[in-house]
Parts: C-alpha cells; sequence; structure tokens
C-alpha cells in the first residue's frame, strides 16, 4: 500500500496553484458514458513495445496482485479532490507480466470509443499510478469508469483514463485526445502544465 498524502502532509502546501478543493466528484469527459451487462465480453489489450502483448479478461486482472493507493487529485478545469483512495492493480504488475522492450519511452491509454491520452513511461510506473476497478472500496461507477480505469494521480487528472480498454507502449510520445487540442504533453499541477504553451 502507498499513501502519498502522508508524504505530502509533510510539505506546508498540498494544493498545486491554481486549484480549488472540492469535497464532490465532478463527473468529467467527452463522449458516452458505456454499459457494460456482461463483463465475459470486456477485455484490456496491453501491447506495443512489449515482449508479450496480452489480452486480460477481468478475472485476470482480479488474480494479479491487488494494491491500493490514496491520493490527491488535481482537474486542469481547477478542481482537486483529496484523499481519494483506489483500489487495483499496479501498472508495474501489469508490466511485469508483459515485459517492456528498451525502446519503450511513451505509454498511450485506449479508451471505448476511440478516446486516448498519452504519458511518459516514467509518469506510467510511477509508484502511485494504478489500474483502478475500485474507489473507496466499491466497484466504479459507470460515470467514474467501470469497469477500469488508469489513475495517475500526479498528473492532471485527464491523463487518468476512464473505461480503459488498452496500453500500448511506443517509442514516441504521441498526443491523444485532449493533448491533440492543445493540452500539455505532459500535464504536472505542480507545474501548471496545462495547455502545451503553458
Ligand atoms: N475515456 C475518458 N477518460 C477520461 C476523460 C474522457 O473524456 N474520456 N476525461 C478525463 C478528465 S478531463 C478528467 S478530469 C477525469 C474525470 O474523472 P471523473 O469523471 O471520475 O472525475 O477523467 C479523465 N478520463
Ligand atoms: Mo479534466
Amino acid at each position: 500500500m502507498y499513501f502519498g498524502k502522508q508524504r505530502k502532509a509533510e510539505g506546508s502546501n498540498r494544493i498545486p496553484p491554481n486549484q480549488n478543493v472540492t469535497t464532490k466528484f465532478p463527473v468529467l469527459h467527452a463522449g458516452n458514458v458505456p454499459h457494460y451487462e456482461d463483463l465475459s465480453k470486456w477485455n484490456l489489450q496491453v501491447y506495443g513495445l512489449v515482449s508479450t502483448p496480452k489480452l486480460f479478461s477481468y478475472e485476470d486482472l482480479m488474480s494479479l496482485t491487488q494494491a491500493e493507493v490514496s491520493d490527491d487529485i488535481h482537474c486542469v478545469t481547477g478542481w482537486s479532490k483529496l484523499d481519494t483512495s483506489w483500489q487495483g492493480v499496479k501498472t508495474t504488475e501489469i508490466v511485469r507480466e508483459v515485459g517492456i522492450k528498451e525502446k519503450a519511452k511513451y505509454v498511450i491509454l485506449h479508451a471505448e470509443e476511440g478516446w486516448t491520452t498519452n504519458l511518459p513511461l516514467e509518469d506510467f510506473l510511477k509508484e502511485t499510478s494504478l489500474l483502478a476497478h475500485s474507489f473507496g472500496g466499491k466497484p466504479l461507477t459507470p460515470e467514474h469508469g467501470f469497469p477500469l480505469r488508469a489513475v495517475i494521480p500526479h498528473l492532471y487528472f485527464w491523463k487518468s483514463a476512464k473505461w480503459l480498454r488498452g496500453i500500448q507502449f511506443t517509442e514516441h510520445n504521441h498526443p491523444g485526445f485532449w493533448e491533440r487540442n492543445g493540452y500539455h504533453m505532459e500535464g504536472d499541477p505542480w507545474k501548471e502544465q496545462r495547455m502545451s504553451w503553458d
């Protein structure tokens, strides 16, 4: 288990510049909320610059080592939510399953409806990065990404793809949905990397 808040509570300020704390849980996305009747048809494809590309069923993911991450999240539109807790599988655990090739430097997260986001491999593999199936101990609600979403708390929350269906490892940095529309390739809230020109 890893508790980011304990680390950050030691610092004097845990709110990144120009963010406001909310106790609500806003729902933000482009496109439609998918509803799954039958998870036996759902899978997660992990591919690209890996030694063994794999297709994980929901059951496969549940049989991997389970982990919990508690941390603050920061949306680029200005809200931050403190002490969110997520349960799922560490990104490092998935990488252990497929093996990363040396050339891999970036990751593209693929969601339903062709939505994507990109991030450096180093950020994807950070200790606090999780593939979450649950929030606060309960399965994700459809609006928040059921059955599986990425949670990358140290970057603006748009990098945390809901309705995750694919993880692709690449050599080059390919802009995703918001990144093609001007959002930052990295998205560090502490550096206020909101738009690509920030
Ligand atoms: N598939 C998908 N994931 C997405 C988005 C999206 O449009 N599509 N929006 C992102 C944005 S901008 C934010 S702030 C968070 C919001 O997550 P929440 O609705 O659970 O608060 O989801 C991120 N993940
Ligand atoms: Mo966002």
